[in-house]
């Protein structure tokens, strides 16, 4: 058998809890809807483009004290995407519903992420297997990956695969790529009376798959609480060797939520938050001179040691950046199957390409970066067209800045100090931890949830519950169109519909956190420690949120 861990044991054994509404059991469920809904922009393309789906409202479910008969159903699951923890949840989630509504209905899980369904690569859950992946972290269940499904060929495999293990509902768990996936298969299900479901739920550490409706995607709570793990710990040796400076670049795709979550659990000395550069206009010069003014005043304090927190997709934000790698994607695109390019002896070679197709403008930024990161903005794509930012060492482009200005800067007498840095980079290690108690209980309602939104027929939606700084027995369960969450935006070069990714609002509570006491945090250290996730123990410690979600309820709260 197996050896497991301890604490793999006692989780195993963890019963998450439902909002009371679900918790009185599948069959006994009345679904509420509200009126109809719009796309958050471009609604006439978006209506054009979603004929069978655009419009739907939001429903909602509570208790009925009538129980209906459920017919048999099959139903097929896919992992989308990153990992975030708490995706077993949701599947056990899933499963747990669809038996409760009828024993005889069966859960596929398609294998290795979306490509699964279209190569008909799946296996068939029981009880026995389930059980073993309980409020465990990861997506080894049944693995992820980041196809895209948007093919013609790709939606009738898809369909061949469903209709040979009599699968009427598909449950799509991923980010915001995922889930317009997950909308535009919808559509062709419907447009081709396919008799197929399609349901979302939102999954991703980086947290920018919310809006008014979607409070949080699940993950984001275990991750951020881990890595301010990490960064208590770092701050703790900084504090107590006194001897380095350390630059901590944290997972999060263009979004600096995580970033920022992380930084108000442990106050560090430095905070970038990749919004404000953007609105700010702020260039590479001017953030090395932020970061120098604060390191050469602590210097003259004495302290030649503090903490930087840098958000993964900060590159992406500083305006002449910006520009260059928006016009490096259309170039990598056109560059895909250009023998010149592809053929090319040396790393060089590509840069000089690279450098005679880009715009004057941004030939001159690219060219004055160092060989390390020209060579990493050439890496391949991921499937939507972005750059795959966390293979973009900002953290050492950083520090090599830095450690060239504070020469400039000692050489004129204005700097006393040292300047030791180490560069971490936090991502993987906090995706496939434990769920925190939160991340179990809410992954677990959204699965079972989305079997409900199943049961009433919809398809199109997001599983959604709400609600979620009260106890789990007062959250809201229900579902939320898809489309009313996209717009068109630019992938590979063409105007495609997706949904809108959530970035940090510089006028929302989160941010004006941080802006509020960074001047303090940046001279005196008001470190924090928020030690390990606890899963057993008081509920103060064990049971609360993140900072971000509490700011943001409070505050819509006060606005409801
Ligand atoms: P999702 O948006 O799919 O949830 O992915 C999140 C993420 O962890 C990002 O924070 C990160 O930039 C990216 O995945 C890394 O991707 P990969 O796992 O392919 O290296």
């Amino acid at each position: 058998m197996e050896k497991l861990s301890p604490l793999q044991i006692e989780r195993l054994k963890y019963q998450p809890k439902l909002p009371s509404s679900l918790a009185e059991g599948i069959n006994g469920l009345e679904m509420v809807e509200g009126s109809a809904t719009q796309s958050v922009r471009d609604q006439e393309q978006i209506q054009e483009l979603f004929k069978n789906t655009y419009g739907k409202p939001v429903v909602t479910f509570k208790h009925s004290t009538m129980s209906k008969e459920a017919g048999v159903r099959n139903v097929g699951v896919i992992l989308s995407g990153g990992q975030a923890p708490g995706g077993h949840n949701v599947i056990a989630g899933l499963y747990d519903a669809l038996k409760q509504a009828n024993s005889a209905n069966k859960l596929y899980g398609f294998l290795g992420g979306p490509s699964g369904i279209i190569d008909g690569k799946y296996v068939e859950f029981d009880d026995k297997f389930i059980d073993a992946y309980r409020n465990t972290g990861g997506f080894d269940i049944i693995g992820s990956g980041r196809t895209k499904l948007e093919t013609e060929e790709q939606f009738e495999k898809s369909l061949a695969v469903c209709k040979k293990l009599n699968i009427s509902a598909v449950v799509i768990i991923g980010g915001d790529d995922s889930n317009t996936n997950a909308a535009l298969l919808a559509e062709w299900f419907v447009k081709h009376n396919a008799g197929i479901q399609v349901i979302g739920c939102p999954k991703t550490i980086d947290g920018d798959l919310k809006n008014d409706q979607i409070e949080i995607s699940f993950g984001f709570d275990t991750a951020t609480k881990t890595y301010a793990e990490l960064i208590g710990n770092i701050e703790r040796d900084a504090n107590s060797a006194k001897k380095y400076w350390h630059f901590v670049k944290i997972m999060g795709r263009s979004a600096s939520h995580v970033a920022l979550e992380a930084a108000l659990q442990t106050q560090p000395n430095i905070t970038l938050i990749s919004e404000e550069v953007e609105e700010k206009k702020m260039s590479l010069e001017s953030i090395i001179n932020y970061m120098c003014d604060i390191i050469v005043k602590r210097a003259d304090m004495g302290k030649n040691f503090g903490i930087a927190v840098i958000p993964e997709g900060l590159i992406e934000f500083i305006p002449e950046m910006k520009s260059m790698i928006a016009n490096l994607n259309d170039i990598m695109a056109s560059l895909e199957n250009d023998s010149a390019f592809v053929n090319a002896t040396t790393i060089r070679d590509k840069f000089d390409i690279v450098e005679n197709r880009l715009e004057d403008n941004n030939a001159k930024v690219y060219a004055s970066l160092p060989v390390l990161i020209k060579g990493q903005l050439l890496a391949d794509r991921d499937p939507h067209g972005n750059v795959q930012v966390s293979k973009i060492e900002t953290e050492k482009l950083l520090i090599e800045m830095i450690s060239t200005r504070l020469e400039e800067l000692k050489s004129q007498g204005e700097f006393i100090g040292k300047f030791n840095a180490q560069s971490h980079f936090f991502g993987y290690e906090g995706r496939c931890a434990f769920p925190s108690n939160f991340d179990a209980d809410y992954c677990y309602s959204l699965g079972f949830n989305a079997f409900a939104l199943i049961s009433f027929g919809l398809t199109g939606y997001l599983s959604s519950v709400r609600n979620l700084t009260a106890p789990a027995s007062e959250w809201v369960a229900g579902g939320i169109p898809l489309t009313m969450m996209m717009n068109m935006e630019k992938r590979h070069g063409e105007m495609k519909p997706v949904i809108q990714k959530a970035l940090v609002k510089l006028d929302g509570p989160v941010f004006k956190q941080l802006e509020d006491n960074r001047e303090d945090w940046a001279m005196n250290d008001r470190y924090l420690f928020p030690g390990a996730i606890q899963y057993f123990g008081p509920s103060c410690v064990c049971d609360v949120t993140t900072c971000t979600l509490q700011l943001e309820r409070a505050k819509q709260l006060v606005n409801a």
